[in-house]
């Protein structure tokens, strides 16, 4: 691993409802990010962003029926290109021996970063942190938002959808591959799928009964069971509570406190075996509307910046 590090702008929002995630990637590289990387040492390789001429809220081919069951996916073609084009440029810098660190945009976009990776690292491990399961598929999605439905695609519970937009995507990740962190929003037929899948799941009770620590230990050992191997972590900031990261989509109470949310960056990143990060859905544009929330939209890219610094090795001491 070199202290290589590249930087994949996905200022994706259709895979969900609201405009403004697209904002994000913008909004933290202009705050400072790449200062605070190469201050911890990281010297700055490529910083792409996706052509996302295509992506646009009017498109004709939006709100297609997915497939015979008369269930719906929004978007399916525009976001699988998208996440093709990321796939693209995560591929490539894995290969590079990189560090990649993707920006949403909505968390559909992590279908593209793991997806790539995946090509790469079909042993990669993944920590998903994040207040929802995220493993809907078109016919247990409440929405047909693509951004509930990550996890399904890159667990292979998509595949008899046959979505052609989606054929790029190879490898898929087994149970062993994934931990999910902070979860406490699960739909009953996700549920479902999840439990009958063999998910890891570490909600928000497994964080109040042991503590952030132990569930780190235990999260880790799953990942790291049969020795070291590269490490993803999918951070979506609705895994911080709402009162440290208020300006997100879908927020929902009772989440990682503002150390806990710390901790799992930096309990990941102590492994040495992080090569790649996410971080999604923080929208800014929530703060914006009302000018009296404005400093919502600035303490969640704060902290969207400090959950990178941490996962790029900042330390208190
Ligand atoms: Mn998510």
């Amino acid at each position: 691993m070199t202290n290589k590090l590249n930087i994949i702008r996905a200022p994706v929002a259709l895979g969900q409802g609201l405009e403004g995630v697209d904002e994000g990637p913008g909004l933290l590289i202009q705050n400072g990010l790449i200062g605070t990387a190469e201050s911890l040492g990281w010297t700055l390789g490529r910083n792409a962003e996706i052509d996302i001429r295509n992506l646009t809220w009017n498109s004709p081919a939006a709100d297609v029926p997915a497939h015979q069951h008369g269930t719906r996916i929004k978007f399916p073609k525009e976001l699988g290109d998208a996440c093709q084009d990321i796939a693209r440029l995560a591929e490539v810098s894995s290969k590079e021996g990189a560090f990649t660190l993707t920006l949403g945009g909505d968390h559909s976009i992590a279908i593209g970063s793991i997806g790539g990776a995946l090509l790469s690292r079909p042993d990669l491990g993944v920590i998903w942190v994040d207040a929802h399961g995220d493993f809907n598929t078109p016919e247990t999605s409440p929405s047909g938002n693509i951004h509930g439905m990550p996890l399904a695609f890159l667990s292979g519970l998509m595949t008899p959808y046959q979505l052609p937009s989606f054929s790029w995507l190879k490898n898929h990740l087994r149970p062993e591959q994934l931990v999910l962190i902070g979860i406490r929003s699960i739909d009953s037929e996700e549920r479902k799928l999840m439990k009958e899948w063999g998910a890891n799941v570490f909600s928000m009770t497994e964080i109040d009964r042991y503590g952030i620590g132990e569930v780190m230990e235990q999260a880790k050992k799953i990942l790291l069971q049969n020795g070291p191997r590269p490490l993803h972590l999918s951070y979506d900031i609705d895994a911080v509570d709402p009162h440290f990261a208020p300006s997100t989509g879908t927020k929902v109470r009772g989440g990682l406190s503002y150390r806990e949310a710390h901790y799992v960056a930096e309990s990941v990143a102590e492994t040495c075996q992080l090569v790649s990060m996410d971080l999604v859905e923080i929208n800014p544009r929530l703060g914006y509307v009302d000018p009296a929330l404005r400093q919502d939209s600035n303490i969640t890219i704060e902290v969207g910046i400090e959950l990178i610094a941490s996962a790029l090795g900042k330390r208190i001491y």
